[in-house]
């Protein structure tokens, strides 16, 4: 019994779609999607996914059976029948990539929206920086002529950005994030402390403020599936919920300088307890050294009673330190 080729176009057209299918879902090509929002990144990377498979196999295995069935047999000196021109084909052929490229950009421009890359910031925005908030597409846009944040150093942008907390909702927690080359600075507006590692809490929707104090950076953490330009003069905002707690790190995604590729900070998601304790640490370790520094000028504290924190810090027993004095 011969297989009529219609049925065979339906099976084979119906294997492909499957192996598509099967194969945007488990190309395992991603990170671990740790924020609320990664899922909507990976929906989209998974159907282009998909449709790349689909058409990359439909091309391979079209590529394949003509060769060997058209290929040259012995004894044949001929040329091939003169093919020229088939308008339906070409209709087609347009048509088909045309469909599946606005559908894919209809969609990224959905998920765009949803991770609010078309409105940052809206909830509130630096009074300095509000001309350049108030332009539509800012997050994407790079000019270099507004208010220098050059000048401003993190401690400055911590101190700037209390007044301007008009809105702010007790469930975020705002950091403000400054590129330099070649490290990142991370100051908690709340408790005005500013470090180089980023600590956020599980579930935690967080708001960053980005800029950066000489060139351009990017600021990417692919596990939360998010990059944004980090721009002089300008303030960019992301907004995301870390979600799943580990290490992760946070690499700059813009060549800035020779030492780009070192551009790294981790970053800490944790638990709730575990992000106060390590806040609090923060705060005795910025406050320790001016009071010690006054406790010791007026005499209430000994030189080793002043060393004691440091020293512990670099595994020196107090009474060791007694010793060599
Ligand atoms: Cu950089």
């Amino acid at each position: 019994m011969k297989i009529p080729s219609a049925i065979w176009t339906l099976l084979i057209g119906i294997v492909l779609t499957l192996t598509s299918l099967w194969y945007g879902q488990n190309h395992g090509l991603l990170p671990v999607a740790a924020s609320d929002e990664a899922s909507l990144v990976d929906g989209l990377f998974n159907t282009m996914m998909t449709v790349s498979t689909g058409i990359f196999l439909i091309v391979e295995c079209v590529l394949i059976y003509s060769v060997v069935k058209y290929r040259r047999r012995a004894g044949d000196n001929e040329d091939g029948p003169p093919i020229e021109g088939n308008i339906p084909l070409e209709i087609l052929w347009t048509a088909i990539p045309a469909i599946i490229v606005i559908g894919i950009s209809v969609y990224s421009f959905d998920v765009y929206n949803n991770m609010g890359g078309f409105d940052p910031h809206s909830a509130h925005a630096a009074p300095m920086m509000e001309d350049a908030m108030s332009m539509p597409g800012t997050a994407m846009a790079a000019t270099l002529d507004d208010a220098p944040a050059t000048q401003r150093s993190p401690i400055q942008i911590s101190q700037l950005d209390p007044g301007s907390e008009a809105v702010v909702n007790p469930n975020e927690l705002i950091i403000n994030v400054a590129g330099l080359q070649y490290a990142w600075l991370f100051t908690y507006p709340d408790t005005g402390v500013t470090t180089g590692e980023l600590h956020l809490p599980i579930g935690k929707t967080v708001e960053i403020n980005l800029t950066a104090n000489d060139v351009i950076h990017a600021f990417w953490i692919p596990e939360f599936r998010l990059k944004q330009d980090a721009i002089p003069g300008r303030e960019t905002s992301l907004r995301f919920t870390p979600r799943i707690p580990g290490d992760y790190q946070l690499i700059c995604a813009e060549l800035c300088g020779p030492y780009h590729g070192v551009m790294k900070s981790q970053v800490v998601v944790e638990t709730q307890e575990a992000f106060d304790q390590w806040m609090q640490e923060q705060l005795v370790a910025s406050k320790d050294v001016p009071n010690q520094a006054v406790a010791m000028n007026s005499q209430e504290m000994t030189a080793d009673e002043f060393l004691a924190p440091y020293t512990k810090d670099m595994g020196i027993h107090s009474e060791i330190l007694h010793q060599i004095k």
